[in-house]
């Protein structure tokens, strides 16, 4: 083999390790905006489903928004999470199951969202037992049943 094609293939290996690890960086990306369409408020989309060890990354695209996980919202054993406003924020997820969270001023205004990790629905039944208010118990039955 000619040395120039050995070089070439090295380079074209590295390339494609550092493009798939970039890649890898967000598994999914979820948008926090003021506005879409007629809706005010929202997580774009509102459910993503991602599997066990992926990142899902939150970009703060309007300024005033947050995430932070719903209480009994989680599966067992993790932890609490609430990101900091105008922040864009990722979260590793390494506990199968469904994951509730909402924008904390927003809570009551529709800015809800959730994640299925690993196609684990054993926590569902806790999660509609979850208190949504006003806009949000408006919108949680549907996007429920659609998980
Ligand atoms: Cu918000």
């Amino acid at each position: 083999m000619k040395s120039h094609n050995k070089f070439l293939i090295i380079t074209t290996f590295l390339f494609s390790t550092l493009f798939a690890n970039i890649v890898l960086a967000a598994d999914a990306t979820v948008e926090m905006l003021n506005r879409l369409d007629k809706q005010s408020n929202v997580f774009e989309p509102k459910i993503v489903k991602v599997n066990v060890g992926d990142t899902v990354l939150w970009k703060a695209k309007d300024k005033g928004h947050n995430v932070e996980f719903i209480k009994k919202g989680v599966p067992e054993g993790v932890g609490k999470f609430k990101s900091k406003f105008n922040k864009d924020v990722e979260y590793k997820f390494e506990v199968p199951g469904i994951y509730a969270y909402w924008c904390t001023p927003h809570k009551n205004m529709g800015m809800i969202g959730f994640v299925v990790v690993g196609d684990d629905k054993s926590n569902l039944e806790a999660i509609k037992k979850l208190r949504f208010s006003s806009k949000s118990k408006k919108m949680a039955p549907d996007l429920i049943n659609s998980l």
